[in-house]
């Protein structure tokens, strides 16, 4: 059995406490499937404050995290995985954007990967140029911390690890694999304060089902998220729908 192996790095470690003690993440880590380590940078600090950030060279509002903690707390961390690789991330609004395909890579990472959280608004570059491989987002906006993101990095690549999920959750693990929009979803009553669900649906006729969920998914991104077709995983017969989609839209139909 494989594992993942998570050390994150943090000033905050009760924020990533609770989410990696519940649900699915818990289930991961009690299975042997998922091993995350928590690490307070503070823990590593010099002085009798603990002091972890000071105020930016060049002037300026706003502090920036020292360097000398998590030098201090990679030393440590490496010390004791003798030998060992690592994959170091910060997670920062100035990483390339993380996503599924991303989450799916991450699931074969052979070494430790680090997940480094920023407080504040900065990290002092020397962190970066030396410890750091790698800079990811989970999206364009701003958080008070990495730990947020750690934990989003964390929740989408743990889900993909064979047996994290159970079997009725498994199902779900298809959507957004072939980089589409999810088609919806009904269950009973067949008809609920008069919303019918679709006849399709409930027709038994699973070719006919499985070529309507389709649709409905190219449709939905061909709306929400156009721009997620130019990556997806498309056949002809796929192509065909979405140009008939795309004349059926202009008419308004
Ligand atoms: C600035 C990640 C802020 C630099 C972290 C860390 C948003 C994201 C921070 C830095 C963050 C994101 C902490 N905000 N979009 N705030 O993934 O290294």
């Amino acid at each position: 059995m494989r594992k993942l192996n998570f050390e994150v790095l943090t000033l905050f470690p009760g924020i990533l406490a609770g989410p990696l003690n519940e649900s699915i993440l818990k289930r991961g880590r009690e299975k042997g499937f998922l091993n995350v380590t928590i690490r307070n940078i503070r823990d590593f600090t010099e002085d009798k404050h603990k002091t972890a950030d000071d105020r930016p060279y060049g002037g300026g509002a706003g502090m920036v995290l020292k360097p000398e903690p998590i030098f201090k707390t990679f030393g440590v961390m490496k010390a004791e995985y003798p030998g060992e690789k690592f994959l170091t991330i910060l997670l920062s609004p100035q990483g390339s954007v993380f996503n599924q395909q991303r989450a799916e890579q991450l699931t074969e990472e052979k070494r430790r990967i680090v997940l480094l959280c920023g407080h504040y608004e900065a990290i002092d570059e020397r962190v970066i140029r030396t410890l750091i491989d790698e800079e990811l987002s989970v999206g364009d906006y701003v958080l008070t911390g990495g730990e947020l993101a750690a934990l989003v990095v964390i929740d989408a690549v743990a889900r993909l690890l064979p047996g994290v999920l159970g079997d009725e959750e498994s199902a779900y693990r298809d959507s957004f694999g072939d980089g589409l929009l999810d088609y919806p979803h009904y269950t009973r009553p067949a008809e609920f304060r008069g919303l019918k669900v679709p006849d399709v649906l409930l027709s038994g006729d699973h070719d006919l089902i499985k070529k309507w969920r389709r649709k409905e998914s190219l449709k939905s991104t061909l709306i929400k998220r156009p721009g997620l077709l130019k990556t997806a995983d498309l056949s002809g017969e796929d192509r065909e729908v979405l140009e008939e989609l795309k004349k059926e839209l202009e008419n308004g139909s």
